[in-house]
Parts: structure tokens; C-alpha cells; sequence
């Protein structure tokens, strides 16, 4: 059932309050889903109500706040990725010294320095011969063109399957937003991060603390509800059912007028049937409260465990249907390629980048940016 609109927003005006296209954010540094002018039209005139869309000001505010944001953002990529850098970096000093007759043994160390940056053995033999063809056949004829190849094929395989990478939060207040994963992942770290950014583009964060396995769990998520300046809510009792807590917590999103709800749950091994079986119930009591929620089911993956991560994302994603994906701890590990080896292997969308443990350090993910970031 949807919620009720607070009675400050139900005369909203006939013409929707969206700026001109030209105006609106494009970049994906762009955290909320914006509506098309005819999507807003309808869902104003159904009353209903998108996050904080709506109130006069709005988007001009979220586009300033977001365009700041876009601008210190690519520069924290580029501190972010500094390992795999690093370890790419050999791909520079290869072409630059590049000539025809060297071109196999080139390429045997690109292949190597792929591989060790976590690429994957199917997305790096694609590339690299894709290259030796275009090398052979007379179409690459320097080492400048062929980086700007090697990062055209890494963009194509993260842009070719059309992922959305914004946050889809739906037309129903609140929108709600659960985090899930293995144990260790960052995901508390993560649902912080992630509501300091929506606090600070002007929403109301409710964050519940649904990891009731471990009582350390809601200390460390009240600790992040301080710093962010956000209300919590946490279990009443020990041993309280998770699937309780988070459905509370969004009655209580939907009774006070919260924008969004933020889901922590506790680690589970994918491999735990009973313990995946409880993630479902918590989807289940939240879509209770809120018909269509949880709008983004976000799995936190940890970077520096390379491609073990796949079986992980694979199994979350059949049980409770994953939305996103978070991918953290890049700024500790040389293995930023497993970005391109999760995109190609799962199909569902890297949302976020984990580059470090402070407040500020969740990054939308931007496919561009990410390839400039790694092959600078
Ligand atoms: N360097 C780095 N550390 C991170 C990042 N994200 C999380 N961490 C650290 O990883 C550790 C685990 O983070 P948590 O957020 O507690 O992980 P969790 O998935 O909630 O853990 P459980 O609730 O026990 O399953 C903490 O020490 C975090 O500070 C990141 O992007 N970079
Ligand atoms: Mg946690």
C-alpha cells in the first residue's frame, strides 16, 4: 500500500518541477533516479510523491550539491584506485616503447598485468586478442592507439549491457534501500556512507539496524547514524527476529515521513540456506509495509577477495534478487578489474565504489571515469 503524502506536497503544481533537460545531472555521480517529464507528470497526478522531489527548490538544489560532488569525486577516483594503478601502470611503459615486431611479447605481458589486476582469464583473453587482430591486421598502428583501444574494449564491457547504475528509489515514500552480503564485506560501512550522501542531497534517512545476529552490530551502525546525523532504528529486545526490526523501522520511515530507509542485515555465507532463507523473510515483512519495496536490494562485495566474489553475487541474486552492486576495499587492493568481471559475469550493475573507510569515501560508480582512473 502506498503511503500518504505529508499535506505540504499534495497541491503539487500542474507543471512538474523539473528543470529544463539541458539542466538536469547527468553524470553518474547522479545518486537518485530522475523521472522522465511524462513519468513525473502521471505520478503527480496520482499524488504521489518521489523521495523529496517535488517541493520547490529541490532539483535546483540536488543538481548544485550533486555537480560539487561530481567535481571532488573524480578526484578521490583517481586517489581511489591508486594500486591498481600502480600495477597497470606497466601497460604505459609497454606502449611506450611498442613496435611491431614486439607486439606477441607486449602482449603476453599485458595479458599478465590484466590478470594479476583481477580481470578475469575470459575478459582478458577477449581483449587481448581483440588487440593482436586489430595490431596485425594494420588498424592499430601505435602504442597511444592501442591503449585508447585497450580502454574503449574495457568501457564497451562495461557500458554494452546497458546497466543503470543511479539508485532506483521508485515513486512510493519511503523508499527503502537494503544492504546485503557475506560477513566482513563492509556493508554497514557501506549503508553509512550511503546516508551521508543521501543526507547531504537534501533527504530525511531513517537507517535500521536489521543485523541482529551480533549485538555489536547496532552499537556499530548507532556510531554512523551520529556521525551522519540520521535517526536509527534498533531491535527492542535481545534476539529480536531481523525481519521485525526492519519492518518497524520502515512502518516508522512511513508513519513520520521519511524519504528513505536504510537496511543493514547481518553476513551470511551464500552457502547458508536457513540464513538466506531469513533474507527473504526480511524482504517479504518490508514489501508488507510498503508495496514494492525494498526498491534496491544492494550487495556488497569485497574487492580484495578477487573473483570468489562471483559464486557470492551469484547465489544472493537467485535468493532475494540483487538490484546493485557495492564493491569495496578497491583502494587497498590492486584488483580493480574485478569491476569489469562482475559487470560481464552477472549483468547487474556496479552502483557504488568502496575506496576507503571514512565518511566520504562511497563513490557512484561511473564507467568512464573508472577507465580513466585505472588506465590514466
Ligand atoms: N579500506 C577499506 N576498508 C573498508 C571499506 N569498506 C569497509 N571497510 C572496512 O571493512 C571492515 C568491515 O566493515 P563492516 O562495514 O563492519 O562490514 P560488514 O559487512 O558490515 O560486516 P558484518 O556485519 O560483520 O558482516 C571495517 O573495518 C571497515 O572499516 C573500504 O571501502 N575500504
Ligand atoms: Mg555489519
Amino acid at each position: 500500500m502506498s503511503s500518504s503524502l505529508p499535506s505540504r506536497l499534495s497541491s503539487l503544481p500542474s507543471k512538474p518541477l523539473l528543470p529544463p533537460p539541458s539542466q538536469r545531472p547527468t553524470s553518474a555521480a547522479t545518486l537518485l533516479h530522475f523521472p522522465s517529464d511524462q513519468h513525473y507528470a502521471s505520478a503527480s497526478r496520482a499524488s504521489r510523491f518521489k523521495c523529496s522531489a517535488g517541493e520547490p527548490g529541490f532539483f535546483t538544489k540536488l543538481g548544485r550539491l550533486i555537480k560539487e560532488k561530481a567535481k571532488s569525486d573524480v578526484e578521490k577516483v583517481f586517489s581511489g584506485f591508486s594500486k591498481t594503478r600502480e600495477n597497470l601502470a606497466v601497460v604505459d611503459e609497454l606502449l611506450l616503447y611498442w613496435n611491431l615486431s614486439d607486439t606477441d611479447r607486449v602482449l603476453d605481458e599485458l595479458e599478465e598485468a590484466l590478470l594479476v589486476a583481477d580481470f578475469g582469464p575470459r575478459i582478458t583473453i577477449k581483449i587481448v586478442e581483440s588487440l593482436r587482430d586489430d595490431i596485425y591486421s594494420g588498424k592499430l598502428k601505435s602504442g597511444a592507439e592501442i591503449k585508447a583501444a585497450l580502454k574503449k574494449s574495457v568501457l564497451n564491457l562495461l557500458t554494452q549491457k546497458g546497466l543503470k547504475t543511479e539508485l532506483k528509489l521508485g515513486f512510493r515514500k519511503p523508499a527503502v534501500i537494503m544492504i546485503v552480503g557475506v560477513n566482513g564485506g563492509g556493508k554497514t560501512t557501506s549503508l553509512g556512507k550511503l546516508a551521508n550522501r543521501l543526507k547531504n542531497e537534501g533527504t530525511k534517512v531513517l537507517l535500521a539496524a536489521g543485523d541482529t545476529f551480533r549485538a555489536a552490530a547496532s552499537d556499530q551502525l548507532e556510531i554512523w547514524a551520529e556521525r551522519t546525523g540520521c535517526e536509527i532504528v534498533v531491535a527492542e529486545k535481545e534476539k529480536a527476529k531481523a525481519a521485525s526490526v526492519l519492518s518497524q523501522a520502515v512502518k516508522r520511515g512511513k508513519e513520520q515521513g521519511f524519504d528513505i530507509v536504510l537496511c543493514d542485515t547481518s553476513g551470511r555465507l551464500h552457502t547458508n540456506y536457513s540464513l538466506m532463507e531469513e533474507l527473504v523473510s526480511c524482504k517479504k515483512a518490508i514489501g508488507k509495509v510498503v508495496s514494492g519495496a525494498p526498491n534496491e536490494i544492494l550487495q556488497v562485495l569485497d574487492g580484495t577477495t578477487g573473483l570468489n566474489m562471483l559464486p557470492q553475487a551469484r547465489e544472493f541474486n537467485d535468493v532475494v534478487g540483487v538490484t546493485g552492486l557495492i564493491l569495496t576495499k578497491l583502494d587497498g587492493s590492486a584488483r580493480g578489474g574485478c569491476v569489469v568481471s562482475v559487470v560481464d559475469e552477472l549483468g547487474i550493475p556496479v552502483k557504488f565504489v568502496g575506496v576507503g573507510e571514512g565518511v566520504e569515501d562511497l563513490q557512484p560508480f561511473d564507467a568512464e571515469a573508472f577507465v580513466d582512473a585505472i588506465f590514466p
